[in-house]
């Protein structure tokens, strides 16, 4: 088996790192320069034709053509969890996983970065997080994973992104982005960004 992580600093790229680091997931970090173009050119276009990063490749004798390449950080979280992560063994773990992956890399992300349903969807999404997020326990099964991961990355965007954002409402959302910054694999990652 053998895990290339294509990406660049200040990226999605950093939600699958987090998450491999979180789970001990050996693999290979292969950093693109934006600025250069570097993903809009070949060789990376072979493995993402829309050139947007991350993108994942597995080479492993066990798969179809010994190769698996992904694009969608969606996606590639989902993979490492089921393939790597010992998540999702059940068509229902599966669903909720997915659930939660989907809600924060559609719903979530949107609320957050169009400026238009910031206004509109942020309080709202933000009022029912805060209730969810209450003690603390795993968006998903008995552990933290991939759905925790997808959801605590963008709520951790927060004060990097929007700290003119009064959070005092949501204390639980608060907790939980503290809590987040205080795990050691998130510290390796982002302060690598
Ligand atoms: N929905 C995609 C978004 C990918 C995306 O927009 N990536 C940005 C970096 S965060 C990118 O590659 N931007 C460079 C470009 O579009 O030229 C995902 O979650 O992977």
């Amino acid at each position: 088996m053998a895990l290339t992580l294509y990406g660049s600093a200040r990226s999605r790229a950093s939600m699958p790192r987090w998450y491999m680091a979180e789970k001990g997931i050996p693999y290979h970090w292969a950093l693109l320069d934006l600025e250069a173009g570097e993903h809009r050119e070949e060789p990376f276009l072979g493995i993402n034709p829309f050139g947007k990063v991350p993108a994942l490749v597995d080479e492993d004798p066990a798969l179809p053509g010994g190769r698996l390449q992904l694009f969608e950080s969606g996606a590639i979280l989902l993979y490492l969890a089921e393939r790597y992560g010992g998540e999702c063994s059940t068509p229902a773990e599966r669903a909720l996983v997915q659930q939660w992956v989907l809600f924060a890399n559609a719903t979530l992300a949107t609320a957050l970065f169009v400026p238009s349903s910031r206004e509109r969807e942020f309080p709202r999404l933000m009022t029912m997080l805060d209730r969810l997020l209450e003690g603390g326990k795993p968006l998903a099964g008995q552990h933290w994973g991939v759905a925790d991961c997808a959801v605590q990355a963008y709520l951790a965007y927060l004060p990097i992104f929007f700290p003119q954002i009064d959070l005092t409402p949501f204390p639980n959302v608060q907790a939980t982005i503290a809590a987040t910054q205080a795990r050691p694999a998130y510290q390796e990652v982002m302060g690598q960004r």
